[in-house]
């Protein structure tokens, strides 16, 4: 039942409602959530009020909605620490999902010039230019442009950025990785990334470019990617 005469308005008190039943369970995500009539006539409330609870958690991506059908729990978003430089195939590990990647190119190319300076190249050298759709049980989460230099490492294959990279640097080839930089804007995404990432065209997705080294400050990759907004959020930990 909802509190008439505390301070807290009535579609927070829905939405905190809402946000309980997700917490616990007992709406799991997939499900289908009552109808705004329904849900209307459980609090004795307008239909207004409903929507308007309903409206903010979709907007938070709580819920979402499918025109004609109804409101339903989004899964819930995966929740990445902006601290410790791991890689995707770590980072699934830790949460007992399983990643995979779907490789959509690998090409051997002349760097362009921002990957160039990015990764302290003369003219006319040659990176790897790898595209990936980064999976974790089964579903896209990311799409990765990875971009390194041929001469650091001359027998990368498909078959092993099929797995995992920063495994194959660090146990295969024995070199430390350090330390890496990274920016993240926010975007809408593209066509191919709608369709690459299974979102409807233009929803928001995180851009990240994250440039890593080994020892000694040498640049070993420059990486382009974009992430699912629905499906992730980034922390961090600030002291004062
Ligand atoms: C992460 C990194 C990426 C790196 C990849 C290696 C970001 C935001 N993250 O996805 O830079 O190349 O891990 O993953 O760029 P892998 O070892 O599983 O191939």
């Amino acid at each position: 039942m909802l509190k008439k005469n505390v301070p807290l308005p009535l579609y927070y008190q829905i939405e905190e409602y809402l946000k309980q039943k997700i917490e616990e369970e007992e709406f799991e995500a997939g499900r289908m959530i009552p109808s705004e009539r329904e849900l209307s006539e459980r609090f004795e409330v307008s239909r207004m009020t409903v929507r308007q609870a309903v409206t903010n958690l979709v907007n938070a991506g709580v819920l979402y909605r499918e025109k004609g059908k109804g409101t339903y729990v989004a899964e819930k978003k995966i929740e990445q620490p902006l601290k410790g430089l791991t890689s995707f195939t770590e980072d699934m590990k830790k949460r007992g999902m399983t990643s995979s990647s779907r490789l959509l190119a690998f090409d051997v190319i002349e760097a362009p010039r921002d990957i160039r300076e990015k990764l302290n190249l003369e003219e006319g050298k040659k990176v790897y230019g790898i595209q990936r759709i980064r999976m974790a049980d089964e579903k896209p989460m990311a799409i990765e442009n990875t971009f390194m230099p041929k001469e650091l490492l001359p027998d990368l294959s498909e078959e092993i950025v099929q797995g995992s990279i920063y495994n194959y640097v660090e146990h295969e080839l024995g070199m430390a990785i350090s330390q890496a930089r990274q920016i993240i804007e926010a975007r809408a995404a593209d066509e191919e990334e709608a369709n690459y990432l299974n979102i409807p065209p233009h929803s928001p997705v995180l851009h990240i470019e994250r440039k890593s080294f080994l020892a000694h400050n040498v640049p070993f990759e420059v990486v382009k990617s974009t992430y699912r907004a629905d499906r992730y959020k980034f922390i961090t930990d600030i002291d004062r």
